[in-house]
């Protein structure tokens, strides 16, 4: 079956939507809309996959699921044109997933890195939501049907999970899904990750090695959507950094990740590319470049910032923009479940 090009992405309401999540993905979802149809997800059912003392209860969960709607729309995401929605108001994101969960392996969902890092050492007490947050993040986009998957370095591997539950379910129920007249056998697409852009992974301000995180204990570690300038300017001022001046190339930022994130950072704000930002900075000391940098991040995420505050302000508007996107992604749901179900062989009413 050809399929039809479609985007899928989600963002979890987990509060401190920061830099990372900005350039690693809500960059590229604004992109997108111009070549694609685009589905974008506030995806509150994986946002209380870890204990209600790390999401923060009802009313924070609510309040961070409007947060990050503003944050879309402020970044310049149309609800109109696209479709822009909360994940727990649309029932076939559960019901796939649990198809799915007769699909996928324990082996394949063991492997994956994320589980690991965020269980710890304490994986008895982990709950069985984030176990299987992969499984549920498969049924988000192949619920779509979905094409493309921007997304950051972090979720590749979850993406190819979702490519290996497709073609898991397509290869299981072949003989079904050809006797529903799709004669090549392929009911789910394989969906491909987007990872682009120079900040597929932007680092913490804090440590070079480590990825800039909602989650982190330090809020000096990143860099919040709704922080005010002189809020930036002061992280970018104690951003670590080495003695060393800026290399005048490239290569100079191997084995300095501090440095290259910053410069990454730069780039991808700037939209050029590190080489460029190295011609202008390169020889100089840090503090000039922070300064540069400080004044450039204040540039490009105060507009944003100001236009969430106006947005959250009427919690009422926001909630019409998530029904009205919900009803058009529960319509596109309902296809596939039907669907889905036909090939599983579940009886429904007709
Ligand atoms: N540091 C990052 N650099 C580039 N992209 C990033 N993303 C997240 N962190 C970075 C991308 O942002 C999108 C939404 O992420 P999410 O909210 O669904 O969850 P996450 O990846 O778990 O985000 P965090 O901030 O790292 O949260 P915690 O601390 O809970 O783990 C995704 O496309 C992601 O790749």
């Amino acid at each position: 079956m050809p399929f039809v090009e479609r985007v899928f992405s989600g963002v979890q309401p987990t509060g401190n939507l920061h830099l990372g999540n900005y350039l690693g993905a809500i960059v590229n979802f604004v992109k997108m809309q111009e070549t694609h149809n685009c589905i974008y997800c506030v995806v509150d059912m994986h946002a209380i996959t870890q204990g209600v003392d790390v999401w923060g209860g009802p009313a924070e969960l609510a309040r961070n699921t409007r947060e990050v709607t503003a944050a879309f729309i402020a970044a310049g995401i149309d609800p109109r044109k696209h479709i822009v929605f909360n994940q727990s108001q649309v029932s076939g994101h559960a019901e796939l997933a649990w198809i799915f969960n007769c699909v996928a392996r324990m082996g394949w969902l063991g492997r994956m890195t994320q589980f690991k890092e965020k269980a710890g050492k304490d994986r008895e007490n982990a709950s069985v939501g984030l176990f299987d947050y992969p499984v549920l993040m498969a049924a988000d986009i192949l619920l779509y049907r979905a094409t493309h998957v921007p997304v950051g370095e972090d979720q590749k591997q979850h993406l190819e999970l979702s490519r290996d539950i497709a073609q898991k379910f397509n290869n299981d129920f072949g003989d079904s899904i050809r006797a529903q007249g799709a004669n090549d056998g392929l009911f789910f697409p394989l969906p491909e990750p987007l990872i682009t852009g120079p900040a597929t992974r932007v680092m913490s301000l804090r440590d070079g090695t480590k990825k800039m995180s909602k989650s982190d204990a330090s809020d000096n570690s990143r860099i919040n959507l709704t922080d005010d300038a002189d809020t930036i300017a002061q992280k970018i001022r104690k951003a670590k950094t080495d003695p060393e001046p800026l290399p005048s190339e490239e290569k100079g930022l191997e084995a300095r990740p501090e440095a290259d994130n910053l410069v990454g950072i730069f780039a991808a704000l700037a939209e050029r590319s590190k080489a460029e930002v190295l011609r202008e900075f390169g020889g100089g000391q840090f503090s000039s470049f922070k300064n540069a940098l400080a004044e450039l991040c204040v540039t490009k995420l105060a507009p944003i910032a100001g236009e969430m505050k106006r947005l959250v302000s009427d919690p009422g508007h926001i909630d019409s923009i998530l029904n009205d996107g919900s009803d058009r992604a529960r319509a596109l749901a309902q296809e596939t479940m039907n669907l889905s179900k036909d090939i599983v062989g579940f009886i429904r009413r007709r």
